[in-house]
């Protein structure tokens, strides 16, 4: 007799027996890719790809259909690339090992890109054969993805107020993040971060401002420059019962290359130099507890990002996304430069599971910071959330605590911390 059936199940090993996609929607209404695997063993995986606005020039390619349906935003040719030539190439593969699956896929598409298949059609079979391993195991997926190197959770770097590209409103920058100074229980830090986030839209509304929410869920007032609203959070930390720079800090997302054109940073009316830019973030350090900005310059500004390493570098956080795009070559250049010290995460940058954990182990042997983030077009998969845990992030960005896609990322962090 079997003494332990779920072990024998798990012991037959995991091949592949199907794998089948669909087109679904994600959080602003555009198609998406969602992949689901079937294992021999019966064990299931589903997984669905977001998607951004201000994507790197850089990103492994995400396939579009064009033509007319969907404003031409359909993914169907995706979703056929998974249906056909993906799910025929990885048939009775061996769905342990994720490595040389993600090298399958690789090769299969054969381009520098994934132009040929699509990163979304690559990623959603990548990401949903681990999920269907981890359910062949019976383990939580951080713990899969984790080994016995199990980590602490991260603290949320929290997008309450919103501009640029993810916004209708005059805001240059695109994320106002605030961020608990110290790492405290996961719920203990939501709480403070919800509090603060309550307490802002409040202000707004008593302003007579407008406080309906970005693509993100944080607000997105019409508010003009970057130190009014810089105030407004202050405010806001201090009206919840919090200390700026003591209990809460702010973080922001410039995603300056969106502001970019011909040479210079078009930001509140004003065309500035990349020295300019650095010295209006060095007053902006000076005069807020801002500990950590993203994208502060253009994607191809190397230079400006050593510069600026350089001189505000051992005072807050310096993120690169879309100048690393989750690409281990980039970010080994940045590292041999010094350019930035973290990196922003986004699977979907690159493509596989292998290689965005690839980045996370360069960037951790090279001292820099990781931040696993969201998209700004996002679904109700929490992969991510997972993700932050597994690899020890000291930060999770996943948006304001509104609007489901980005709550679903929270609420599993937080059943994450009660299973611990
Ligand atoms: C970013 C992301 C997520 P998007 O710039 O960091 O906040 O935005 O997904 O639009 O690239
Ligand atoms: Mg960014």
């Amino acid at each position: 007799m079997l003494k332990n059936p779920g072990l024998c199940h798990a012991s037959r090993g995991a091949s592949v027996a199907s794998i089948s996609s669909l087109e679904i929607l994600d959080s602003r209404g555009f198609p998406t890719v969602e992949t689901e695997v079937v294992l021999t063993s019966g064990a299931r995986g589903t997984a669905a790809v977001p998607s951004g606005a201000s994507t790197g020039t850089f990103e492994a390619c995400e396939l579009r259909d064009g033509g007319t349906r969907f404003l031409g935003k359909g993914v169907t040719k995706a979703v056929g690339n998974v249906n056909d030539l993906i799910s025929e190439a990885l048939m009775g593969q061996n769905a342990s090992n994720q490595r040389s699956i993600d090298e399958l896929l690789i090769s299969l598409d054969g381009t520098h890109n994934k132009g040929k298949l699509g990163a979304n059609a690559i990623l959603s079979v990548s990401l949903a054969i681990c999920r269907a391993v981890t359910n062949h195991y019976g383990l939580p997926l951080y713990r899969y993805l984790s080994g016995l190197n199990f980590h602490n959770l991260p603290r949320p770097m929290m997008n309450i107020l919103n501009g640029g590209v993810h916004a209708d409103n005059p805001i240059d920058i695109q994320e106002f993040m605030i961020v608990p100074a110290v790492v405290a229980p996961f719920m203990h830090s939501l709480e403070m971060c919800g509090n603060i986030y309550q307490v802002l839209k409040k202000s707004l509304k008593a302003k007579g401002l407008n406080s309906n929410v970005g693509d993100e869920g944080g607000v997105a007032p019409n508010l003009s420059s970057t130190r009014e609203s810089l105030d407004f959070i202050v405010r806001a930390i201090e009206d919840a019962g919090y200390k700026p720079g003591k209990d809460v800090n702010i973080a922001l997302d410039v995603a300056a290359s969106e502001l970019f054109t011909d040479g210079q940073y078009r930001i509140e009316g004003e065309l500035k130099s990349t020295a300019e830019m650095i010295r209006f973030y060095e007053k902006l350090v000076d005069d807020y507890p801002i500990v950590s900005i993203e994208d502060p310059l253009h994607e191809e500004d190397w230079d400006g990002f050593v510069e600026m390493t350089s001189s505000l570098g051992n005072r807050i956080q310096i993120v690169g996304d879309d100048l690393f795009v989750t690409n281990k070559k980039r970010l080994g250049n940045g590292i041999g430069l010094h350019a930035a010290n973290a990196v922003l995460i986004k699977p979907n940058q690159i493509g596989t599971l292998t290689e965005t954990l690839d980045t996370i182990s360069l960037a951790r042997k090279s001292g820099y910071h990781v931040v696993i983030s969201h998209r700004s077009g996002e679904t109700c998969d929490h992969f991510i959330a997972d993700l932050s845990v597994a690899v020890g992030a000291e930060y999770i960005k996943t948006g304001a605590p509104a609007r489901g896609e980005r709550v679903e990322k929270y609420n599993q962090l937080l059943r994450i911390e009660r299973s611990l």
